[in-house]
């Protein structure tokens, strides 16, 4: 049902993107479960998957992910979704005050 909702927010986004205009969205993902030097790169390559993220900055120190995304194309859920899926649940942190236009 989640996930149907989810879905159903997407193409209503998709619809809606036809006239607004995209935002960069940059916001900050604490990410659990990263064990060793290597789980950064995992995280990283889940988030590179989702389509519409420009950039992912993943920090094993910090135990975080700095995520930027064009807004008509994701959102803060389809990251923490991938990021969860891929093993690291992941909750948001933070949200970058949004560049202006
Ligand atoms: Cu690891």
């Amino acid at each position: 049902m989640k996930r149907l909702f989810t879905l159903a927010a997407l193409g209503a986004g998709v619809l809606i993107s036809g006239t607004a205009f995209a935002a960069e969205q940059t916001v900050k993902l604490a990410v659990s479960n990263m064990y060793c030097a290597a789980c950064p790169s995992t995280v990283k390559k889940a988030l590179s998957a989702v389509s519409g993220v420009t950039k992912a900055e993943v920090s094993y120190q910090d135990k975080s992910a700095v995520v930027t995304f064009d807004d008509q194309k994701a959102s803060v859920q389809t990251l923490i979704d991938a990021v969860t899926k891929a093993g690291y649940p992941t909750r948001l942190a933070s949200v970058a005050a949004p560049k202006s236009r």
